[in-house]
C-alpha cells in the first residue's frame, strides 16, 4: 500500500483549530483514520477522533472525509499539539509532502481557487482573505503577470509571515503601557521608574487586519550602566532589522536620535496625549500619530498608521490578482 501523504493547511502558529489534509489510496486512508477515529467516516461524513502518543493524550478533534482519497483532521491549534501530531502521523507511516492544491481543497472547482485556498492557510493576516476570496476571477481579468504585479507581490508578503514592528524610545515614556493597551492584557511590566523593561518583550498583535510580531524594547537611558548599554545594543540590532520602528516619546522628552537603517520605516508617535501639556508640546509637530494608552484614545489612528506603513491602501485595493507561486512566494522570474 502506498503511504498516505499529508500536509498542514493552516500556519504553524497558535490558533483555535488546525487543519491537516491527508491524501492517499482509500484503503491506506481508512487504516490511518481507524487509528484515531471511533468509526471511519464515509465520504462526506465526519467522525470524532482521539490522538494519543506514548506520552498520553495529544488532543481530541474531528475528522472529515472529503472524498475516498482525501480527509481532513482538525485538532485544536496549539503549536505543541501540532508538533506531537506531526510525530504521530510519522509513526503511522504517513509522509509529509506538498499536496496538489486540488487534493488539499477538493471543494474548489479550479486550480486557481485551490491555490488561493492554500494561500489563505499560509497567511497570518486577515487582510489576505479579501485579496484571495475572488482570486480565480481576478486572474482571469488580470491577464499575464506584469512587473507591477511582481513588485506588489513582494510588498504583500507582509500578509504571509508576520512582519516585525518594534516600539523604541526614551525610557519611561509609556512604551510598555501602550503595548499592554494594544494587546488588551498585561504582557509587559510597567512602572513609574525609568529602565523597567530590561529585555525585549515580544507579543503578536493585529493592526487593521495585519498581524505583526510586535516587540516592546528597553528604553534608551540617559546614563546607562554597562548592562543597560549592552541591552541597548541588542535592542538597536533588533530595531535595525524590523519592518517598522514605532519611535515613541512623551511631552517634554524630545525625539531620540535613531541610527539610520536601510529597511525599517520609522513612525513617530507621541504618547501620553491625555496630559495637559501634550497639546502644545514641541514633540507634537514632529509626530506622525499621537495617542494615550491610559485613556485608550488615538489607538485606532495608530493602528491605521502602522498598517499603512506595512502595506499601502493602493496595494490592498488593487483589483489585479496577487502574483504568488506554488510555494506561496511572490512570483520572481
Ligand atoms: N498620563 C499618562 N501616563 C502614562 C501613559 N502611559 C504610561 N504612562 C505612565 O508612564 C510611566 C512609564 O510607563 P511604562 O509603560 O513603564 O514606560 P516605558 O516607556 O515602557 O519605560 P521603560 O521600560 O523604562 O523604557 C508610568 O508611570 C505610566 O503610568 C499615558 O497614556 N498617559
Ligand atoms: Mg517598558
Amino acid at each position: 500500500m502506498t503511504p498516505v501523504q499529508w500536509a498542514w493547511s493552516t500556519p504553524m502558529q497558535p490558533g483555535a483549530i488546525a487543519l491537516v489534509t491527508l491524501h492517499g489510496e482509500s484503503a491506506a486512508l481508512d487504516a490511518l483514520l481507524a487509528a484515531c477515529c471511533r468509526s471511519v467516516p464515509a465520504q462526506g461524513g465526519t467522525a470524532r477522533c482521539h490522538f494519543a502518543d506514548p506520552l498520553g493524550t495529544i488532543d481530541d478533534g474531528v475528522a472529515v472525509r472529503a472524498s475516498p482519497t482525501t480527509a481532513m483532521l482538525m485538532p485544536h491549534g496549539g503549536v505543541r499539539i501540532a508538533q506531537r501530531l506531526q510525530t504521530w502521523l510519522r509513526s503511522r507511516g504517513a509522509i509529509e509532502a506538498p499536496l496538489p492544491d486540488l487534493a488539499l481543497f477538493p471543494e474548489c472547482d479550479n486550480p486557481h481557487a485551490a491555490a488561493a485556498a492554500r494561500m489563505v492557510g499560509r497567511c497570518a493576516s486577515r487582510r489576505a482573505i479579501e485579496l484571495l476570496r475572488d482570486h480565480a476571477a481576478r486572474i482571469e481579468r488580470s491577464g499575464p503577470t506584469t512587473d507591477h504585479d511582481r513588485a506588489r507581490a513582494r510588498r504583500l508578503h507582509v500578509l504571509v509571515d508576520p512582519p516585525t514592528v518594534v516600539i523604541a524610545g526614551p525610557s519611561n515614556v509609556g512604551k510598555s503601557t501602550l503595548t499592554n493597551a494594544l494587546a488588551r492584557r498585561s504582557v509587559s511590566v510597567t512602572d513609574d521608574s525609568a529602565g523597567t523593561t530590561r529585555d525585549p518583550v515580544p507579543v503578536r498583535l493585529e493592526f487593521d487586519g495585519v498581524t505583526v510580531a510586535w516587540i516592546d524594547l528597553p528604553g534608551l537611558l540617559e546614563e546607562p550602566s554597562a548592562i543597560d548599554a549592552s541591552a541597548a545594543t541588542i535592542a538597536s540590532r533588533i530595531a535595525a532589522n524590523a519592518h517598522v520602528i514605532v519611535l515613541a516619546t512623551a511631552p517634554g522628552r524630545g525625539w531620540p536620535m535613531l541610527a539610520p537603517t536601510s529597511t525599517a520605516k520609522v513612525l513617530r508617535v507621541l504618547l501620553q496625549d491625555d496630559r495637559p501639556d501634550a497639546a502644545r508640546c514641541v514633540e507634537r509637530s514632529g509626530a506622525d500619530s499621537a495617542c494615550s494608552a491610559r485613556c485608550a484614545t488615538g489607538l485606532d489612528g495608530l493602528a491605521l498608521a502602522i498598517r499603512r506603513a506595512l502595506v499601502s491602501d493602493d496595494d490592498l485595493d488593487d483589483p489585479r490578482a496577487w502574483a504568488f507561486d506554488a510555494d506561496q512566494s511572490p512570483i520572481v522570474e
